[in-house]
């Protein structure tokens, strides 16, 4: 039977910050499934987790953002709505959950909502507003989902795919607002050092993206070893 609504979480070493995002989910007013995509956290982020009523996908090796969702993507199975909400929100409440998925429910043209940061951290707003393509929190309806190539590829650029590839296929998406939202930074999470690393590290991943999403677009792109070149702009 299909799902109604599908929520991803795609969690890497977030122990210290997923419960205050489940504990919103799971109390979350809508027959949803809750799904913790864990691929190989060194800290207790599975354990975190396991406190609240979700299905944890545990993964061994650790293969990126991007495969992280494409993995939640195919242990749900079929469902009519998703949401993929990042673990290390801070202040999400239920009317953020509302704003990504009213207006998918209201407008059969939608394929997508991208949630913008609005009245958080002043840089991270602008960043929203700006480069909303980087976008992590969103709404996606079941059909947009399923005619997705594999995102297994595209670790912190499956955001810039999402956006890309709607474009690409001539498919609404709108912008909600996200009030009062921000999230954990790199840089606070792991020190100013490893998190200025793994921060380079990230814009390489989305550099990349933004130069080679067409490689990825084909359906017949699901489930195969791509080696794409990138000279395709
Ligand atoms: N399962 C899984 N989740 C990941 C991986 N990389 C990132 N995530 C999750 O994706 C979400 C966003 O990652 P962040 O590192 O916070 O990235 P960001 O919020 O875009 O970047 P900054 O705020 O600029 O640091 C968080 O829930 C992460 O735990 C991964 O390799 N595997
Ligand atoms: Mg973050």
């Amino acid at each position: 039977m299909q799902n109604e609504l599908v929520i991803l979480v795609p969690a890497y070493n977030e122990g210290p910050r997923i419960g205050a995002v489940l504990e919103i989910l799971c109390s979350y007013q809508a027959k949803k499934r809750v799904i913790v995509i864990d691929d190989g956290s060194t800290d207790n982020t599975a354990e975190a987790s396991q406190d609240y009523p979700v299905e944890l996908v545990e993964l061994t090796d650790n293969r990126g953002k991007g495969a992280a969702l494409q993995s939640g993507i195919e242990h749900a199975g079929d469902s009519e709505y998703w949401l993929f909400i990042d673990a290390d929100l801070i202040n999400l409440r239920h009317d953020h959950l509302d704003a990504l998925l009213n207006p998918l429910q209201n407008d059969n043209e939608l394929a997508m909502t991208v949630g913008a940061f609005h009245g958080g951290r002043t840089m991270t707003d602008l960043a929203h507003r700006y480069f909303d393509i980087l976008n992590g929190q969103r709404g996606l309806k079941g059909n947009f989902i399923n005619s997705l190539p594999d995102l297994s590829w595209s670790r912190f650029g499956v955001e810039i795919f999402l956006s890309k590839y709607a474009a690409f296929k001539g498919d609404k998406v709108s912008y909600p607002h996200l009030d009062n939202m921000t999230h954990h930074m790199k840089e606070a999470k792991y020190g100013f050092a490893r998190g200025a690393i793994y921060r380079l590290q990230m814009y390489r991943e989305c550099l990349k993206a933004l130069f080679t999403w067409r490689n990825y677009c084909c359906p017949e792109n699901k489930k195969t070893d791509l080696h794409p070149s990138d000279d395709e702009a």
